[in-house]
C-alpha cells in the first residue's frame, strides 16, 4: 500500500504543534523525522527530545530516519511504538545485526537506509529481518535538493529481490519526491514516498498537496483509504 510520510524538517519549525496538526487533517499517513548528528552528514536538525514530544502529541506512525555515526547510542533515549519504524544508516559505523536487534527488542520496527552510491548488495544479508528499506534519492543532509535519477535503478533491483525471495518489505524513497518522479519510483517498486518541498510542503495547503500526491501516484487513493 502506498504511504505518504511529511517530512518535518520541511515544516515550519515556530509552529511544530499547529503544523503536526495541519498534517494530520491533510491525510498524510506517517511523520517523517530526520536526526542528524553533524558527523554523518554535515548538518543538524531533530533531537531524541523533539521525537519524545512529537510521540506525545500524534497518533501518527513516526518515521525515524537517523543520519548518525553509531546508531545504537541513540535507540534507547525515547520509548517508539510499536507502529513507528527506525532506519539507520548502512554506511554508519554500526554492526547492523545489533542495531536491528536493538531496534525489535524496543518492540519497533528496524530499517536500513541507503545512501545513493552505494549498492543494493549492501543491505541483502539483513533483508530478511527489515521491515523496510529506505532509498535515499538526494545526498542526506539537506532538504530542496535535486533526486539523483540513477537511483531509479536500485528501486527496481531491490523490488526484484524482494520478490525472488518472497518478502513484503516497504520501499521507501527520500529526497526531492514530486510529481516529476513519484509515478516512476512507485512503477520501479516504491511504495512509502518521503513528501518533502516539492510536494506537501510545496505550499501551506497541505490538504491540497496531499490530494495531489495521491492522484500522481497511479491507482490513486483518496483521504481514508
Ligand atoms: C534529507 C532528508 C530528507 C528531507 C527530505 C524532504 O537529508 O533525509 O528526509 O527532509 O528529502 O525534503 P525534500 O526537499 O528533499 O523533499
Ligand atoms: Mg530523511
Amino acid at each position: 500500500m502506498n504511504k505518504i510520510s511529511a517530512s518535518l524538517m520541511c515544516a515550519d519549525l515556530a509552529y511544530l504543534y499547529e503544523e503536526i496538526k495541519k498534517l494530520e487533517q491533510a491525510g498524510v499517513d506517517w511523520l517523517h523525522i530526520d536526526i542528524m548528528d553533524g558527523h554523518f552528514v554535515p548538518n543538524f536538525t531533530f533531537g531524541p527530545d523533539i521525537v519524545k514530544k512529537v510521540r506525545e502529541i500524534t497518533s501518527l506512525p513516526l518515521d525515524i530516519h537517523l543520519m548518525v555515526e553509531e546508531p545504537e547510542r541513540y535507540i534507547d533515549i525515547w520509548q517508539p511504538t510499536s507502529k513507528d519504524i527506525i532506519s539507520f544508516h548502512i554506511e554508519a559505523k554500526s554492526k547492523p545485526e545489533e542495531v536491528i536487534e536493538q531496534i525489535k527488542t524496543k518492540q519497533s520496527r528496524p530499517a536500513l537506509a541507503l545512501n545513493p552510491q552505494s549498492p543494493i548488495e549492501a543491505v541483502v544479508p539483513f533483508l530478511t529481518s527489515l521491515d523496510m528499506i529506505l532509498l535515499m534519492t538526494v545526498n542526506p543532509g539537506f532538504a530542496g535538493q535535486k533526486w539523483i535519477p540513477e537511483v531509479l535503478d536500485k528501486v527496481g533491483q531491490l523490488k526484484k529481490l524482494a520478490q525472488e525471495k518472497n518478502l513484503a518489505i516497504d520501499i521507501q524513497v527520500d529526497g526531492n519526491i514530486g510529481e516529476h518522479n513519484i509515478a516512476l519510483l512507485q512503477k520501479a517498486g516504491a511504495n512509502i514516498f518521503v513528501a518533502g518541498s516539492a510536494s506537501v510542503f510545496a505550499s501551506r495547503d497541505y490538504l491540497s498537496n496531499v490530494s495531489k500526491m495521491h492522484t500522481w501516484l497511479e491507482g490513486g487513493r483518496k483521504k481514508g483509504e
